[in-house]
């Protein structure tokens, strides 16, 4: 198994989905790291060390050595790049990879803007509208849920890791008061993905 000459620094917040989804691919691999947290409620993202890190002042970010890489789907493109030879989790496949590449972008926009904001909203009582996030969220659980309806994994025959970008903030939705209930196929693809070897669980919110 390729591994990183020294343990991979992991810049993050417990409670972040985005942090949660590096994090869970980390150990799926069963690469070492050491996991830095990053005190977002006392400013430390916008501080000028966090900054050099990465400008965006936003959590994950990664050491790998001489590389810093921000931005959690980024992140998992270059681990899947450099530490599966195999390329399990982002096949060479042309088609394969713009298929896993599209819901990357699911995840970076609907994910982000529905289940993820509503739990912003209602955990860290950001002032944003909670009704238009939690629509945006459930018209992308209706999504998701016609295509795991329908598929085991949401690209190919395999967990890939499409899966992995959209796990934590699909878990948690309910955090956010978006329910699962009526969403079975989803909450078995969960299941799954829960069963994956060296699974690594996010925290729950405790308030
Ligand atoms: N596109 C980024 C988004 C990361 C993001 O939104 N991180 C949040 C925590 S979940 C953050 O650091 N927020 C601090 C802020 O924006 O002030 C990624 O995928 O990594």
């Amino acid at each position: 198994m390729t591994q990183p000459a020294q343990p991979i620094r992991l810049h993050g917040f417990q409670l972040s989905g985005h942090s949660h989804r590096v994090e869970l691919f980390l150990n799926l691999l069963g690469l070492p790291y050491q996991f830095i947290a990053v005190n977002l409620a006392g400013g430390e993202h916008l501080q000028p060390e966090f900054l050099s890190l990465n400008p965006f002042g936003q959590v994950p970010v990664i050491e790998d050595g001489a590389v810093v890489l921000a931005d959690s789907n980024a992140i998992l493109v270059y681990l899947a790049q450099v530490y599966d030879p195999a390329r399990r989790w982002l096949p060479t496949d042309p088609l394969r990879q713009a298929q896993i590449q599209r819901w990357l972008s699911v995840a970076a926009g609907d994910l982000a803007f529905g289940p993820a904001l509503a739990r912003i909203i209602r955990l860290f009582k950001r002032p944003a509208d909670i009704v238009q996030a939690q629509a945006v969220a459930h018209r992308l659980l209706q999504r998701l849920e016609a295509q795991l309806g329908a598929n085991e994994w949401l690209v190919g025959d395999t967990a890939s890791i499409a899966d992995l970008a959209l796990y934590s903030y699909t878990a948690r939705a309910p955090e956010g008061d978006v329910t699962l209930d009526d969403f079975p196929a989803i909450r078995t693809w969960l299941n799954r993905v829960e069963a994956l070897p060296r699974f690594h669980p996010m925290p729950r919110a405790t308030s």
